[in-house]
């Protein structure tokens, strides 16, 4: 049986390559297409998830649009990695998907009730906001989902701030309330994903499949690549979204480790922290896990062999 997932993203280029992972991957039932501004505005997310959704001729799929601003702070974009559109690089489609009328917070509330106990896999790719809305709207959903496998955070390392992670720490108050919910909640965060990195090898496998999304795709890791070097002082950009959904397809592909995850709300220095508590050995009552140690073969042949599945679809 396939995983039921709904992909909470903010495409955004490791967004817009998770999605295409999902789609490409027989492992994964895309139930669902949620965004919530981050990379960049909430219209611009949107309107990138619907060209990818054309590129990779994902059809019979809602895409819902969700919130327009974190829940206290003022909105904060990526400008600077993901560029002025948010998916700067390759040209993007006018899309031919209609939204669902609904806000993304209602569509994954009622997907979720709807559901069977257990069934639907939240996979957030972006700011916590719409999850944190959605629990606190209608709180049985944290007992309805199988899991949250979440790309956020990092211990003891962070990307926005010294001590964070982007998607935690523009909206930190979301973030707090998605990793204190008695939910089982992976942290798929900058330890792992920094390992994911689009080599040289990487790079070619991919344009040898030589179709639309592939070339789409090589087109989105040129822009990031150069924006990860001169941004970040990285040789080769790693592609952080992606990994959430591997998580789902194939948990092998990294290794897990309980412990305890909270979330800083009020350091000076460290707001959007995301802390582990490593004293002692997990307790029985811990539900989070930290992912740390990727199998970079493993986890890239996974996303040529979505890329492949995809194939050339019409345009
Ligand atoms: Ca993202």
């Amino acid at each position: 049986m396939p995983n039921k997932i709904i992909l909470d993203c903010d495409p955004g280029h490791d967004d817009a390559i998770a999605l295409l992972l999902a789609w490409g991957s027989p492992e994964i039932d895309l139930v669902g297409v949620t965004t919530v501004m981050g990379n960049q505005t909430i219209e611009k997310v949107t309107r990138n998830a619907l060209s990818v959704a054309r590129v990779a001729g994902i059809t019979g799929v809602p895409f819902a649009r969700g919130a327009h601003r974190p829940l206290v702070r003022q909105i904060e974009v990526a400008e600077s990695i993901h560029g002025k559109s948010g998916l700067d690089g390759p040209r993007l489609p006018e899309p031919t998907l209609e939204l669902d009328p609904r806000h993304a917070v209602d569509f994954i509330i009622d997907t979720i009730m709807a559901a069977d106990v257990g069934d639907i896999t939240l996979v957030p790719t972006g700011a916590l906001t719409n999850i944190a809305m959605a629990v606190r709207k209608e709180p049985r959903i944290v007992e309805r989902v199988k899991q949250v496998v979440l790309m956020g955070g990092g211990v003891n390392v962070g990307n926005w701030s010294a001590t964070s992670e982007f998607n935690i720490v523009i909206d930190p108050e979301a973030a707090h309330i998605v990793f204190n919910e008695p939910w089982p909640l992976t942290m798929v965060g900058l330890d792992l994903t920094h390992e994911a990195l689009a080599t040289p090898t990487v790079v070619e496998a991919i344009a040898a499949i030589d179709t639309a999304p592939s070339r789409f795709v090589g087109e989105l890791l040129e822009f990031f690549g150069e924006t990860y070097r001169e941004q970040q002082g990285f040789e080769h950009p790693p592609v952080h979204d992606p990994c959430a959904v591997a998580f789902v397809i194939d948990p092998t592909v990294m290794q897990v480790t309980r412990v305890p995850l909270d979330v800083e709300l009020t350091g000076t220095l460290t707001l959007g922290m995301t802390v582990a508590d490593f004293r002692a050995p997990a307790p029985a009552s811990c539900t989070t896990q930290v992912a740390g140690k990727l199998d970079h073969a493993k986890f890239w042949s996974l996303v040529v062999d979505a890329l492949e599945r995809i194939g050339d679809p019409e345009q």
